[in-house]
């Protein structure tokens, strides 16, 4: 049976109407390379083809002798763990990399020597500096700047054996300990990630047990990355308060000049908001209506965060935007951009713009963008887009009509913020009391990226859907964010359509004070995907408040699209911090029934998190529930067992 007809491939009404449009012009799109891919290889897909050394590619039968080994006698255990914790160095070291790019900037703002940045949020700045341990008193702003950011570059090298700052800071003290005992926290962002690579060099660690530890060790050191790349990129750029915007293609303006930023580094994306601005009578000048940016994938998500720029797509659909005729410009810069792309812009007049030393696709134009000419830089391509216009070919432009209300911008200080109208002297028990008094059952979490494996956009809404009915507070990031918003969940409209009667009371309590007029939405949008720490700094405070270790909390996240080395390495430290998490495509692991387990049991045994795969929506929305009502109930029996003998709560039990 054929999976292709448009309905099977995505939900997004707009996708539809462009898959259509492509397939009548006969153009291909990642669908129709995802169908001539099939069968894909089954060693691959289970794990268990080593090609680390190049005697190899060797791929295992167990069943069969001397196929039950590879060539250097490594057993199918370790090839299948060794495989999948190169994913976690390969995500570790993208979002990680972004974030020294992150605090190098901050360094350089801070020394005078990238002109065009500055300190927009100095509250954050004190905050962030306090948290890892800098003196403040009576120093300049750039001063403590200058030491935030070079505590943060050591992060990355330093040499002594304390954990990283970024991570300690951040979490509670009982998964310090818990970091610490289990030695996966790591001293060292860059050593955790080449060790990783030595580890699963032929011929070192053969022990998948020990190789899985020396992933959550580079786990870790991805969350140490992506924490410190949120803390600062808000310090440079502010920190996301609520914004009212759109999503789909429908964002996109017939009559203005149209750029899209694709990526993930906010550092070009901000400067291209504003040099945007500056250069919108150019714009107006050539007869355009003025500029019209729109975000993809997640550094989308960071200007949706804080400028309230809509988004036009999310990783799945990115081809399409360029077939609408009217995106005069791709903005380019690192990660989850489908080098597809450019071949969609040989079709149309559009043109990708390539700003990043490494990150360059053959035929596209290279800007490269610096921080110290870093205006400069953006005004130079955004005059290249104002050029672009001029070329469109009217007979080739088609917006398909879709687009939905957002209303994001939650970071944690502003979910703090709201709920602290409700009680000013501890917000995050507005959250808590809620899930105590069983109007919420819990939170989860969504993350996680879109994947030709499963229909685009499908699993994220439904499992969403099923959850709010079921009264659970949701919060997200990254393309799931992207599907909440292009199917409505991130408005009010997502809540009268979805939400339980416990969930919806909640959210309209908290309304009622926010003071938006829009509404608050049924999803809370934290951010891109490095602002995942967001949620985790969510679910510390959520079990620092009700006194308990995170394992205990009901608390949940879900990845149903993954894809991306980075969504491996995220799903790795989610589940070493306690919570259980979803996961709705199978990841390459079932060769071994060892490392499957360890994944899905034992880590349970020793963290408290653990991933659950299931690539059926329905199951594993159910799957979360249960999750999240048996950890409520747990909580609640301890609690009051705890009332009643007038102890302190049990921190041990389990989740
Ligand atoms: Ni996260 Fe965000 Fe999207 Fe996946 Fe890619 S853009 S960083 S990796 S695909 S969510
Ligand atoms: Fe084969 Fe061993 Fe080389 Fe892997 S490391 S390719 S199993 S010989």
């Amino acid at each position: 049976m054929s999976t292709q007809t448009p309905d099977r491939r995505t939900i997004d009404p707009a996708a539809v109407e462009m898959l259509e449009a492509a397939a009548a012009a006969g153009i291909q799109t990642a669908w129709d390379r995802y169908k001539a891919q099939q069968p894909q290889c089954k060693f691959g897909n289970t794990g268990v083809c080593c090609r680390i050394c190049i005697q190899g590619p060797c791929r295992i039968v167990p069943t069969k002798p001397g196929m039950d080994k590879g060539i250097c006698g490594a057993s199918v255990y370790t090839i299948v763990a060794r495989n999948l914790v190169r994913y976690i160095a390969g995500g570790a070291s993208a979002h990680s990399d972004h974030g020294r790019e992150i605090a190098y900037t901050l360094l350089h703002t801070a020394e005078g020597h990238a002109p065009d940045y500055k300190i927009t949020d100095k509250n954050k700045l004190l905050k962030v500096a306090k948290k890892v341990g800098i003196e403040t008193e009576g120093r300049e702003l750039n001063d403590i700047a200058r030491s935030v950011a070079i505590k943060a570059l050591e992060d990355f090298g330093k040499y002594d054996s304390e954990p990283c700052a970024w991570l300690t800071t951040n979490i509670d003290e009982e998964r310090n300990r818990k970091f610490k005992h289990t030695t996966i926290a790591p001293t060292a962002i860059d050593r955790s990630i080449a060790q990783l690579l030595h580890q699963t060099h032929i011929g070192t660690d053969a022990d998948p047990v020990n190789i899985i530890f020396g992933g959550l060790r580079a786990a870790l050191a991805d969350y140490t990355g992506m924490s410190l790349a949120t803390d600062l990129t808000d310090i440079l750029f502010g920190t996301p308060t609520p914004v009212v915007t759109e999503a789909n293609l429908g964002v996109l303006d017939a009559e203005k000049v149209n750029i899209a930023v694709h990526g993930h580094n906010p550092l070009l994306s901000q400067m291209v908001v504003y040099a945007a601005r500056e250069l919108e009578g150019e714009a107006i000048a050539i007869g355009a209506k003025g500029i019209n940016l729109v975000g993809i994938c997640c550094t989308g998500n960071e200007v949706l965060m804080r400028e309230g720029v809509p988004t036009a797509t999310n990783f799945g659909s990115q081809e399409l935007a360029i077939m609408t005729g009217v995106l005069d410009t791709m903005i380019m810069d690192v990660q989850c951009i489908a080098p597809a792309v450019k071949d969609l812009c040989n079709c149309f007049h559009t043109h990708l713009v390539s700003t990043s030393h490494i990150s360059k696709v053959p035929g596209s134009i290279h800007i490269e963008f610096n921080e110290a000419t870093a205006m400069e830089d953006a005004k130079k391509i955004v005059r290249h887009a104002i050029e672009r216009y001029k070329k469109r070919k009217p007979e080739l432009i088609k917006i398909p009509p879709y687009k939905k209300q957002v209303v994001g911008g939650f970071s944690f200080e502003t979910m703090m913020d709201l709920f602290g109208k409700l009680n000013p002297d501890s917000p995050i028990s507005v959250l808590t009391d809620a899930i105590l008094a069983g109007e919420i059952k819990g939170v989860c979490g969504f993350a996680g990226c879109n994947n030709q494996k499963v229909v685009h956009d499908h699993a994220s809404v439904e499992i969403a859907k099923e959850l709010a009915r079921n009264d659970v507070f949701l919060v997200s990031t990254g393309c799931a964010a992207g599907a909440f918003a292009k199917a409505g969940l991130l408005s009010a409209e997502g809540v009268e359509a979805y939400a339980g009667p416990g969930l919806k009371k909640f959210i309209k309590r908290l309304e009622e004070k926010s003071g938006l007029n829009a509404g608050l939405p049924l999803v809370f949008h934290m951010g891109s995907c490095v602002d995942n720490t967001r949620i985790a700094n969510l679910w510390t405070a959520m079990a620092e408040e009700l006194k308990i270790t995170v394992p205990q909390l009901p608390f949940v996240a879900s990845a149903p699209e993954a894809m991306s080395e980075k969504a491996i390495s995220i799903g790795s430290w989610v589940i070493s911090m306690g919570i259980p998490t979803h996961v709705g495509v199978l990841p390459p692991i079932e060769g071994s029934e060892l490392v499957y387990g360890v994944a899905t049991q034992i880590a349970r045994d020793v963290f408290g998190g653990y991933f659950i795969f299931d690539t059926d929506p329905a199951s594993a929305a159910k799957k979360l529930l249960d999750r999240l009502e048996k950890r409520a109930w747990k909580l609640k029996i301890h609690r009051q067992t705890a009332e009643k003998y007038d102890s302190d709560l049990a921190r041990v039990y389990e989740g």
